[in-house]
């Protein structure tokens, strides 16, 4: 389907349900995506079709778009921050640098979304959920005659030096989300220690949380670090990726959205937050090609959606890891003993 199928789909499904949203309002209103592309600009198109006020919209992967709000806090551009892993979110909700909003909807959401909301004393709120996972190229994996990877541990094994890609934890939600999963479930020094071994492997660290299972689809890596969900946005699309829950269990994302302190348009972002949190306007992901699990507990959860109940996940601690002084230390010491170390 070409995206302007998927944009006209979308206009029917905004358009049927234009009479569910009473508040309109007229103006602009600057928002910073952190989805992915598709998903944003069918967001964008749906939210103007119902409202007279205009979008203009950013992508910015979620480390970027919190490094953007922190950069502008004396003069916000911004007005609303959508989608991007929960971590970030919640560093600026800790630093001050978005508006506590309770939305009436928050009684429609699920637990682990109000949690998010509660945790930023509701300067954020969860939109959607994602579990971590290793994708591989199954035929390139194969033709390669390398093992196939079950566990975490498994990707310091030297048989895959140059096979694995993974993002930058600075600018991308996804490898933060890594990173922490990683200290949680074997503690720092292992964890670092783990990290580089496997760094030995990596090809590259992309800007883009995404990117490392865009490239294993069409064969530019053999194995990817990401969401599990952007992993099936590549199989829908037919790629031949091999899916896998690592073994240890795995960390998770509550995808969040925030309300920028400042914003000069505070009245349409607070529409925009209403639209978003709505069941009819998360079940759009899926004509995006997204499949997280969404938060309004009414929205349609996509068939092919990895369901959170069937993955070990780990008891992720989202204050301890989305807090400033936790992240600044953890990105700095992957600045310093990771990135750069020789391969
Ligand atoms: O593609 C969807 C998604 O994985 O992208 C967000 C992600 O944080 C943005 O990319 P970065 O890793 O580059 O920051 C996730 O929230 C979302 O599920």
């Amino acid at each position: 389907m070409t995206l302007k199928n998927v944009l006209l789909g979308s206009a029917c499904v905004a358009a049927a349900t234009m009479m569910a949203f009473s508040a309109q309002a007229a103006g602009r209103l600057n928002v910073i995506c952190s989805a992915d592309n598709e998903w944003c600009e069918l967001m964008e198109t749906a939210f103007e079709l119902e409202h007279d006020i205009d979008v203009s919209m950013v992508r910015k992967s979620s480390g970027e778009a919190y490094a953007q709000v922190r950069a502008e806090a004396s003069n916000p551009k911004i007005d609303i921050w959508w989608g991007g892993t929960g971590d970030p979110h919640l560093q600026a909700a800790a630093e001050d640098l978005t508006e506590e909003y309770k939305s009436p909807t928050l009684d429609q959401l699920q637990d682990w979304a109000v949690r998010q909301a509660e945790n930023a004393n509701f300067r954020t709120v969860g939109i959607y959920a994602g579990a971590l996972g290793i994708g591989y190229n199954t035929p390139l994996l194969q033709s390669k005659g390398l093992p196939e990877p079950k566990c975490w541990k498994d990707l310091a094994d030297p048989a895959y030096k140059g096979e694995i890609q993974m993002a930058n934890p600075n600018s991308s939600g996804t490898s933060y989300t890594a990173l922490a999963t990683l200290v949680q479930l074997f503690g720092e020094e292992e964890a670092f220690a783990f990290l580089m071994d496997m760094h030995k492997n990596i090809n590259q660290y992309t800007k883009s949380g995404s990117a490392p299972i865009k490239a294993a689809a069409v064969g530019e890596t053999t194995i990817g670090i990401t969401f599990m969900h952007d992993m099936v946005s590549q199989v829908k699309q037919g790629a031949e990726l091999t899916i896998v829950p690592p073994c240890e269990g795995t960390g998770y994302e509550v995808g969040s959205m925030s309300i920028i302190k400042g914003a000069r348009n505070l009245e349409n972002a607070k529409i925009w937050y209403e639209f978003a949190l709505s069941a009819k306007a998360q079940s759009i992901a899926e004509d995006g090609g997204s499949y997280q699990v969404p938060s309004n507990s009414a929205s349609r959860i996509p068939e092919a959606a990895p369901r959170l109940e069937d993955i070990k996940l780990i008891d992720y601690d989202f204050a301890k890891y989305g807090s400033a002084e936790v992240r600044r230390s953890l990105l700095s010491r992957w600045d310093e003993e990771i990135k750069t170390a020789p391969q």
